[in-house]
């Protein structure tokens, strides 16, 4: 498939389960017509670790930040909303997020699982920064605009 954008970024583990661990990897993202994938690229062999696709994403936006510590290199985060997960993925610079950000809402415009809303900020250490939710799955607090 055609690809709209490649580039090495950092992601946030998913944790998907109660006991996956808070880690940060770098990988590299791909992103076509169909999907969001990321391998790992410094397997000898280019590894694919995770794939979305794109008709099931809800909600793709940057991440407000003020002032917590980031704890990778990449300071400028955006969120991926898809099904239950929320995939974190930081970029390299604002310019390059900017990239991500906007190729992926065009290519969900027309999804019809677009959320009307979603959360500004982090979920981390057990609640959303910014509404204090202590519910992952609670509705989001803002309005979203693709
Ligand atoms: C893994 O940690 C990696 O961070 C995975 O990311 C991540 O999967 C796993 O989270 C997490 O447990 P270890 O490598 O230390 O085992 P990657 O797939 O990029 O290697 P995600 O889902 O974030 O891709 P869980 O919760 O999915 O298991
Ligand atoms: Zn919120």
């Amino acid at each position: 498939a055609e690809v709209l954008l490649e580039e090495k970024l950092i992601k946030r583990s998913q944790q998907k389960r109660r006991t996956s661990p808070l880690n940060y990897k770098e990988r590299l993202f791909v992103l076509t017509k169909s999907r969001l994938t990321y391998y790992d690229g410094k397997a000898e062999k280019k590894c694919r670790r995770g794939s979305i696709e794109l008709s099931r994403i809800r909600c793709a936006e940057i991440v407000k930040n003020f002032g917590e510590i980031i704890p990778c290199q990449n300071k400028y985060p955006f969120q991926v909303v898809y099904d239950a997960s929320t995939l974190y993925v930081f970029a390299p610079s604002h310019n390059s997020r900017s990239h991500w950000v906007q190729s992926l809402k065009e290519e969900i415009k027309d999804n019809p699982v677009v959320s009307a809303k979603f959360h500004p900020q982090f979920w981390q250490e057990g609640a959303w920064l910014c509404c204090r939710q202590a519910e992952k799955q609670a509705p989001g607090c803002e309005e979203y605009n693709l």
